[in-house]
């Protein structure tokens, strides 16, 4: 249960095609993954959104104002691509799956520089 990329690097206002595929087979109900992309904010405010997200039917809080992107939550053998722009301002931002108790484990670093 783990992304196979943990840092991504972009250029300000690159424009990215993120592939999320989820190559494992346990049933969707219990274990599905997603890719979503934060604004800036320290780990209490990632672990906020998690928690936020968690309750929600389709793991997204009801507040999207802090999610820049995110792919749709993949079942087994499912994949979504998107497209993201990077944001325009260099640092760091993060990303997670949502599914419930997955962000300490599935999270990375989306890195604008
Ligand atoms: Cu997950």
């Amino acid at each position: 249960m783990q992304y196979s990329v943990r840092e991504i690097k972009a250029k300000p206002g690159e424009k990215l095609r993120i592939k999320l595929t989820n190559i494992g087979s346990m049933p969707a109900q219990t274990m599905s993954h997603n890719w979503v992309l934060l604004k800036k904010m320290d780990t209490a405010g990632v672990n906020a959104l998690a928690m936020a997200a968690a309750s929600k039917p389709n793991h997204l809080p009801d507040d999207l104002s802090a999610i820049i992107a995110h792919t749709k939550m993949l079942g087994p053998g499912e994949s979504d691509t998107i497209e993201v722009t990077a944001p325009s301002e260099s640092g760091s931002y993060p990303y997670l799956c949502t599914f419930p108790g997955h962000a300490a484990l599935m999270n990375g670093q989306f890195i604008v520089e």
